[in-house]
């Protein structure tokens, strides 16, 4: 009998872009049937299986879905045809299928409403796949994966964005190893960001940048290393720079990012100090991208009538923030003519990209009630790692107060014992020296350390001092949606042995079963569905 693996679903969003093009009389647009005719053909995107084939789920049921369900509207449950890959290099298969929006664009014609349309899709089916992978255009891609890391609230499954330079459908094209990257990273690696995978690397989605209108390294990532990258040897994350959420929260959406109230203007040698007053006195102007010079400089002006300019529109409300025309570096206030942008209350954007600068202001000038100060205060500081603070949000490694652990196996197993002894002091000890290792960690089954919390023995049973240890490793960014390797996921366990209150932490930080883990609830313990 042939070896069976275990599978991981992830929804495919195809929005248009040059991957899906064919020729036409007006040159290329993008062209409907990407699944049938782009993947099904294609061995490595169709292994041929069957839906008896399929294995996952609690102890290897199998699940009766094989077109996979997928929300196109609120009201709207279509099931769509799936396809899935062969065995990965991680022994397992990735089933997906893919949702054609409505109207395929070119993406220089992508949208706010776009955006807004990609987080509801998502939304609507996020309990139904492990990962998700948006395909677009180049164009407007680093502005469209900076726009969806700060629409995308608490999110904590991934979210990988790419396209191709040439066409699937193309003798030579980038498209097929976008594509295949993207999918096996969206299901197998947690990582609960928006990214952008191209060209065998994977980006931090709002620090990315176009740099190529032709070659097949596109993109490029000037002051964030990639979060992996692809090689013969298989796919290495670099896990100490992966954010993960740490406020114990649903995911949610925020659309509508405002940017019909924004604008961006790049400062040249000899722009009139007119130029810029009437691009601050366009009507309900909001915001305004200023792209500098090298560290944030800006000339002054005869008779500093450029900064007069600009500190009428900051006392008319107007969001002003500095970020530079160069790829690396920061702004700072290190050269006189930056200094006096400061002082007129323009907002250094540290070392954020045109795209990120854009779609953050966009999105904090959506959020409801927020006062100029508090636009002011949020703009400065990193919200989903997209700007270098002095103060990081990513995990330290390691801790020298605290002895190394090298083999991480070993602090696993470590982990594991202080976990079920409920003794929370050394988990905190054992998390200070190696957090983002062990987070990340699986047994040889393939359970995370929040599995075992969930089902050690005497652990948040009553709550107590055991109770804190499941919430230390929620707040510090473990995820709740990790499968182990017979597909269980953390909740389910909870329910299975009927741990209450590790269920109820378990939902309030987003957890929920798949429909084969509620049908088991449903048969085997109906009482334990909750
Ligand atoms: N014009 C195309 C787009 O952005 C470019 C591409 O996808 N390579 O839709």
């Amino acid at each position: 009998m042939a070896t069976q693996y275990p599978e991981s679903r992830v929804l495919i969003i195809m929005t248009g872009g040059t991957i899906c093009m064919k020729n036409s009389p007006e040159g290329l647009v993008p062209a409907r049937g990407f699944l049938e005719q782009g993947m099904a053909p294609r061995p490595s995107f169709n292994d041929g299986s069957q839906p008896g084939d399929q294995l996952g789920g609690p102890e290897t049921t199998v699940h009766p879905t094989y077109p996979l369900p997928v929300f196109t509207s609120p009201q709207t449950k279509t099931l769509l045809p799936s396809l899935r890959t062969p065995p990965s290099a991680y022994s397992r298969h990735i089933r997906y299928t893919l949702f054609e929006f409505p109207t395929l664009l070119d993406s220089s014609s992508i949208s706010s409403a776009g955006w807004s349309q990609i987080a509801q899709t998502i939304s609507q089916n996020y309990t139904l796949f492990d990962g998700f992978v948006v395909l677009h255009g180049t164009d407007s891609l680093a502005y469209t994966s900076s726009a969806l890391s700060f629409t995308l609230r608490d999110l904590g499954k991934p979210v990988i964005l790419t396209g191709s330079q040439a066409s699937i459908f193309a003798l030579q094209s980038d498209a097929v190893d976008n594509l295949l990257g993207s999918l096996i990273i969206a299901g197998t690696f947690m990582i609960p960001e928006v990214c952008l995978f191209f060209h065998h690397s994977l980006y931090r989605g709002n620090r990315t940048t176009k740099i190529s209108a032709s070659s097949f390294s596109a993109f490029s990532s000037p002051n964030c290393e990639p979060l992996a990258t692809i090689s013969a040897s298989g796919t290495s994350v670099n896990w100490s720079l992966i954010r993960r959420p740490t406020s114990i929260a649903k995911f949610s959406i925020q659309t509508n990012l405002d940017t019909a109230h924004v604008a961006c203007l790049r400062i040249f040698p000899g722009i009139k100090p007119e130029m810029l007053d009437s691009v601050l006195r366009v009507p309900n102007l909001r915001g305004l991208i200023l792209e500098t010079f090298g560290a944030g400089n800006a000339p002054s002006g005869e008779d500093g009538s450029m900064t007069a300019a600009i500190s009428s529109a900051i006392a008319r409300g107007i969001v002003i923030v500095n970020v530079s025309q160069c790829q690396t570096g920061f702004v700072s206030p290190l050269y006189a003519p930056a200094g006096a942008l400061g002082k007129a209350g323009v907002i250094f954007g540290h070392d954020l990209t045109t795209e990120a600068a854009l779609t953050k202001l966009s999105y904090l000038l959506a959020l409801p009630d927020l006062s100029y100060e508090q636009i002011v205060e949020k703009m400065q500081r990193s919200l989903r790692g997209e700007m270098t603070e002095v103060h990081s949000t990513v995990f330290k490694h390691p801790n020298s107060e605290v002895p190394s652990i090298t083999d991480s196996q070993t602090a696993f197993t470590a982990l594991g014992w202080a976990i079920s002894s409920g003794d929370l002091d050394a988990v905190r000890a054992l998390l200070d020296a190696d957090a983002f290792d062990l987070l990340h960690s699986q047994d040889y089954a393939g359970n995370s350390a929040v599995h075992v919390a969930t089902v050690a023995s005497g652990v948040n049973v009553g709550g107590s001092k055991e109770g804190e240890i499941l919430r230390e490793l929620l707040s510090r960014g473990a995820s709740v949606h990790v499968r182990n390797k017979a597909g269980n996921s953390p909740l389910f366990l909870a329910k299975k042995v009927g741990n209450q209150s590790a269920v109820a932490m378990l939902e309030e930080a987003g957890a929920h079963l798949h429909v084969e883990e509620v049908e088991w609830l449903e048969v085997k313990s109906p009482d334990l569905r909750g």
